[in-house]
């Protein structure tokens, strides 16, 4: 008999195969309100959970009494209570490195088209009033030789150090809870505490889990230390800002602009004002979502979930030195 698994992402082919070929699935496409009831009732009989979002708490736990193994198709795993998973005895499996380089190109991307105003421009030449040649109220910021402060010198953040130092002659400043030499050798980087971050950083990039310690982080105070033109990017979790005090910033030119990819709630209301706010790009989360980096996501957290399940050691797992005790 194999294990049962709910699956609650949608899966290439192959991958699902490979699932299928060790574990009974039970597949939802993704967790709503509609298929709640349906996967409340599978996991009664559920070993292992894999997909990404949605809220994992105690609450679902509880309806889980065979759980051995939860696999996130992510990064992040904020929205997941990993403490009850450990007091259970449950692996929590996460997919650290696949996706470095693809967010750490996201902040890149938003960092220019917020600063050159490209989505605005763009709209402008197609909505035909590109009539001669482009006047000084459409220009937009340089980049190239601006400090970008990093706040989080994870993964993402030393791959966004190197691609701002290296591609654009950017200095570059970090903050986290510890400084990172080899960081400050490689990338011409300086180790700074937070209203430094903030006071001297023309980018200010937030690439920092959701945790109750970075959660509104940066609010109204913070963001009166930011200079006037600089530019605030968000590709971590969106509780991290205090969205209602950015609002109010990026009206009042506090800061000159935002780039953002991750919300306090998403997806975001079509009614906000962060998608009316001519200095603001605004993604739907995309950070990670390119076909290889989603792909290579889906396989880590496939095989990741087949190891906790079938074989002796955990791979990319959160919580396993506490679970090896
Ligand atoms: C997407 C992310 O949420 O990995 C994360 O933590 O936030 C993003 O990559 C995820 O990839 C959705 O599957």
């Amino acid at each position: 008999m194999k294990p049962s698994v709910i699956l609650y992402k949608i899966l290439p082919d192959d991958l699902l195969a490979r699932l299928e070929q060790h574990f009974t699935v039970t597949q939802f496409n993704r967790l709503t309100a509609e298929n709640r009831p349906a996967f409340l009732q599978a996991l009664e009989h559920a070993e292992g959970l894999i997909g990404s979002g949605g809220q994992i708490d105690k609450a679902v736990l509880d309806l889980a009494p065979k759980l051995r193994a939860v696999s996130t198709i992510s990064v992040g795993y904020d929205n997941f209570d990993v403490n009850a998973m450990t007091e259970r005895g449950i692996v929590m499996m996460h997919t650290p490195t696949v996706l470095t380089e693809t967010v750490a190109d996201t902040v890149m991307a938003l960092i220019l088209s917020t600063a050159r105003r490209v989505v605005e421009v763009a709209n402008w030449a197609k909505s035909g009033q590109w009539k001669g040649s482009v006047g000084s109220d459409l220009f937009g910021l340089d980049v190239h030789h601006k400090t970008i402060g990093i706040l989080g010198m994870g993964r993402i953040g030393l791959a966004l150090a190197q691609r701002a130092n290296l591609g654009f002659n950017m200095p570059v400043l970090y903050n986290d809870r510890q400084a990172n030499p080899a960081v400050e050798s490689r990338f011409n980087a300086r180790f700074c505490d937070l209203d430094t971050l903030l006071s001297e950083s023309d980018f200010l990039c937030i690439s920092l889990p959701l945790t109750p310690q970075t959660h509104h982080l940066i609010g109204k105070d913070q963001l009166k230390k930011m200079k006037p033109n600089a530019i605030l990017i968000n590709t971590g979790r969106g509780p991290v800002i205090d969205e209602a005090a950015l609002i109010e910033a990026l009206k009042a030119g506090t800061i000159h602009g935002a780039g953002l990819d991750v919300y306090e709630k998403e997806p975001l209301a079509p009614d906000s004002e962060l998608f009316r706010l001519p200095n603001v790009v605004a993604l739907p989360h995309i950070g990670s979502a390119t076909h290889e980096t989603r792909y290579n996501m889906s396989a880590c957290a496939v095989d990741n979930l087949i190891t906790a399940l079938t074989g002796t050691v955990e791979v990319n797992c959160v919580n396993a030195q506490v679970l090896a005790k």
